[in-house]
């Protein structure tokens, strides 16, 4: 339970509300929920648009689209069809990691972008994309596996045909040309650009090796895992010592290649259910491969999630050797994070992250010894946060209100349930495959749940509970050490990682300690304080 009491944290709610007008107030009060966990049901409002004028951490449809789930691919080009801001604000940003294989191909540190002009706005920007296509296509050698193009804002708004260009290019130079409408303006959020790019991978990339009939062993696909400061590699490490086979990634370290045979894996690990969980379920539809909701961060996170692998399999020499292989990095992690804990325990944490990792890293700091005391998502939907079960109570999900749903049907050729359908009914019980319970079950009584935080929120939050350390972003970094606060940067990592799995728990508690107990910030003065 929260170290704070519960007077102490409806005070400060109430004096976060206070300073609003009463209808944001109102409706800002759905957003900021003290945890009861004896209300089984309790609900938080989440993936609503954020009030105009308050201050959010919040990115665009392009953001979430282009950035977060196309960009990692690093065999391919990713054009940016618009003004070239939108470039330049989002280059090289994300801390997304590719190694280049054999073949050399690798663009990820470019940023190619068609910098639109006024004149293309006022007569159209077609001709320029395709030319721009076109140019990149012909400087390389060898050539991308497949070029995409991403629409920002204005696209949109003159209405470009680049779906038409897309198709056009595909023909024309022989190669997957992909086009994504993930103007920044759609949804309430960079939620809406998650489902775009599922889209677009499930119609143009997922099965389109069709030569492969079948890849042997226990294997797998990372779904959700964008090898954010090398974290994909450490998750392979470990699985790979198991015995078991990463197929594709979907996106860090990912490769065209492996995405097009992602639909002959056995199951599929969803790490980051918020940003991948429509492709997890359309996989599931089309081919029968079956999701499984696992978090790699945390050591006892992460064997939990490979034991759920090994039950699905459920192979005796697999299960032996995930055991053994546990029992090893486990001993080894934990002996190296003793030192550690003993500086941290009791420490308290405040964690403002996307859609998935205020969550994720609840377990990390757990291994430290530390409390989540005030945890929320930027843009993350209810049942991110209630759990899979709020889905029905959802109505109208504001990011799929002008996103098309694909129609899925089974594929009647290539729908395999890589077990039987007794098994699978068992593996749904035990919610080993196919449930996500949320972040909600896991906070603690009188804790706090802030969907969407504000900067007034943060302030008041920081002032009246004083937490020893904040998990957050760019954004507001600067604005928590200002107050005195160390924070950790749980996007970018600051410039450290990987922090998933075994080896990535101690870099994570050494980066933690060096924060929470360094002398530095006890020095610091605001500029308001003078
Ligand atoms: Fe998923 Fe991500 Fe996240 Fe996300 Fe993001 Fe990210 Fe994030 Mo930044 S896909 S929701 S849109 S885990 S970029 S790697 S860190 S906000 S918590
Ligand atoms: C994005 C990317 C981001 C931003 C990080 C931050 C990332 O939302 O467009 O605000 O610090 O992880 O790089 O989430």
């Amino acid at each position: 339970r929260s170290p704070i009491s519960k007077e102490e944290t409806r005070e400060t709610v109430e004096e976060i509300l206070e300073a609003y007008p009463a209808k944001v107030a109102k409706k800002r009060s759905k957003h900021v929920i003290i945890r009861n966990p004896e209300e089984i049901d309790q609900e938080i409002a989440a993936n609503e648009r954020t009030t105009p004028g308050i201050i959010t951490q919040r990115g665009c449809a392009y953001a979430g689209c282009k950035g977060v789930v196309v960009g990692p691919f690093g065999d391919c080009i990713h054009i940016v069809h618009g003004p070239i801001g939108c470039s330049y604000y989002a280059w090289m940003t994300r801390r997304n990691q590719y190694k280049t294989r054999e073949d050399g191909r690798n663009w990820l540190n470019y940023s190619f972008s068609t910098d639109l002009q006024e004149e293309d706005i006022v007569f159209g920007g077609i001709n320029k994309l395709k030319t721009a296509v076109r140019e990149a296509y012909n400087i390389f050698d060898p050539k991308p596996k497949s070029i995409t193009i991403h629409a920002t804002c204005p696209v949109g708004l003159i209405g470009d045909d680049i779906q038409g260009a897309a198709k056009e290019l595909t023909e024309e130079l022989g190669l997957p040309v992909v086009a994504f409408n993930c103007e920044g303006y759609k949804g309430v959020s960079q939620s809406a650009g998650h489902h775009i790019a599922n889209n677009g991978f499930f119609k143009h990339w997922i099965g389109t090796d069709t030569e492969t009939e079948e890849i042997e062993g226990f294997t797998v696909n990372l779904m959700g895992e964008y090898n954010i400061g090398g974290d994909a590699w450490e998750i392979e490490r470990v699985l790979e010592k198991c015995g078991i086979k990463t197929v594709a990634t979907f996106s860090g370290d990912g490769t065209y290649d492996a995405a097009t045979k992602a639909h002959l894996a056995k199951v599929n690990l969803v790490m980051c259910h918020r940003s991948i969980n429509y492709m997890a379920t359309m996989m599931e539809t089309k081919y029968g491969v079956p999701w499984i909701k696992v978090n790699f961060i945390g050591i006892h996170a992460f064997a939990k999630s490979i034991r759920k692998v090994a039950r699905f399999f459920d192979n005796p020499e697999l299960t032996a050797r995930v055991e053994e292989v546990l029992t090893e990095e486990i001993a080894l992690a934990e002996a190296q994070l003793a030192e550690y804990r003993k500086r941290l325990e009791g420490k308290t944490v405040f964690l403002f992250v996307g859609g998935s990792r205020a969550h994720h890293y609840q377990e990390l700091f757990a291994d430290l010894g530390m409390k989540t005391i005030v945890a929320g998502y930027e843009f993350a939907h209810r049942d991110d946060y209630e759990g899979r079960q709020a889905l029905p109570k959802i109505r109208v999900d504001a990011d799929s209100r002008n996103i098309e749903e694909l129609e899925v049907e089974p594929d009647p050729e290539r729908y395999n349930p890589t077990r039987p359908p007794e098994v699978l009914e068992q593996l749904r019980e035990e919610k080993v495959i196919g449930d996500y319970e949320g972040m909600m079950p896991d906070m603690g009584e009188d804790t706090l749940l802030v969907d969407n935080i504000s900067h007034h929120e943060l302030d008041v939050l920081i002032k009246r509970f004083k937490p020893d350390l904040i998990g957050s972003g760019i954004k507001d970094k600067y604005i928590i050490e200002k107050f005195g606060i160390p924070c950790k940067q749980l996007h970018s990592y600051d410039y450290g990682g990987p922090f998933a799995g075994f080896r990535g728990a101690v870099n994570f508690a050494k980066d933690v300690d060096l924060r929470v107990n360094g002398q530095a910030w006890k020095y610091i003065k605001a500029p308001w304080q003078k």
